[in-house]
């Protein structure tokens, strides 16, 4: 087995990062704050988040704040978001500064989009998606503010979306998803909820997404993608079934889908790289504690002692 190629991944990142006129930069642009997070996440992972000029990261993150509403765009000029709110809270919290931020009308903006039952809409339109709950409740959390929703009925939204399965899905009755399962799991394990998941049951089926070649797909009949394995592995460690996995085996096709000459990891061996891929990848090595990678927490997303700090220091 070859082995984690760590200084082309970080020269890849950073390159990415340079490269704004690329017709890749161009096209994902409306995401680059997902793109950010995915980036530096890796970077701090891969031990090396100093290569980055985190003055500039924060000067450009603030300017896709919408003081108007109290959320984050993907990008300047753009609709702030959930999905983007989470990000930039994610990459203040890994750089730790959360002194830039105003706490109170961030926490107001995520609050404000909880509906009557419970679930939450992604931003003004109204979208409702089991990605929203946790993407809200995370950022509550971290900016210690979970009292300014109803958790209870947040929670009880969640299980609606549980189905026969042991899975979870994007809404009530949506098919079970390894994307969405990672959403409800990681909500409830944030809200002290897992008491409902009947860890057996969603265990099986989420092991059952290992592929004869060693990689996990995100529901049956589909093929494998390195993203999966973050998704499904940081899912069964929350359920502690992550020993129904054959960890070498998963480690192996992670390991064949990198850019071993100019660093990247892609969705399958042999395509093309990109940093969503590279994040997921590595994530997924860190989940399985591959040497000289960060230690990430599976519920947050984030190397477990930026989770340690917010949580267990005083600020
Ligand atoms: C902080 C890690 C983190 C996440 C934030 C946005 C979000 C919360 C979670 C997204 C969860 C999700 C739905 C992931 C799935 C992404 C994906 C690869 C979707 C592809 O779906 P299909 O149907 O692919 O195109 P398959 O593999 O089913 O063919």
């Amino acid at each position: 087995m070859g082995e984690l190629k760590v200084d082309k991944h970080v020269q890849y990142i950073l390159s990415v990062e340079k490269k704004k006129d690329s017709f890749e930069a161009l096209v994902m642009e409306h995401l680059r704050m997902n793109g950010a997070y995915w980036g530096l996440t890796t970077l701090d992972l891969l031990q090396n988040v100093a290569s980055v000029d985190q003055e500039e990261v924060i000067s450009w993150l603030m300017s896709c704040w919408d003081r108007e509403s109290g959320g984050f765009a993907g990008t300047i000029g753009l609709d702030p978001h959930l999905l983007y709110t989470l990000s930039a809270v994610q990459i203040l919290a890994l750089l730790n500064r959360f002194d830039v931020l105003d706490i109170e009308m961030i926490s107001e903006y995520v609050a404000g989009l909880q509906n009557e039952d419970g679930s939450f809409s992604g931003d003004m339109w109204g979208e409702i998606d089991t990605r929203f709950s946790y993407c809200a409740i995370f950022c509550l959390s971290i900016l210690h503010c979970l009292d300014k929703i109803n958790v209870g009925k947040a929670v009880n939204y969640i299980l609606s979306c549980k189905n026969l399965d042991g899975g979870f899905g994007a809404t009530p009755g949506g098919e079970s998803h390894a994307g969405q399962i990672f959403c409800c799991v990681g909500a409830l394990s944030i809200t002290g909820s897992l008491h409902h998941v009947d860890r057996d049951l969603l265990g099986w089926w989420l092991c059952e997404r290992q592929c004869p070649d060693g990689g996990l797909n995100g529901r049956p009949e589909k093929l494998a993608d390195v993203c999966y394995s973050w998704w499904v592995l940081s899912s069964l460690i929350m359920i502690d079934r992550v020993h129904w996995i054959d960890k070498s085996k998963l480690t192996e096709y992670i390991l064949n889908c990198q850019d071993s000459e100019n660093g990247g990891i892609s969705d399958r061996p042999d395509n093309a790289v990109d940093v969503f891929h590279t994040y997921f990848g590595v994530a997924g090595l860190s989940l399985m504690e591959y040497p000289g990678l960060k230690p990430i927490d599976p519920a947050y997303a984030l190397p477990i002692d930026v989770v340690n700090r917010i949580f267990f220091s005083k600020f």
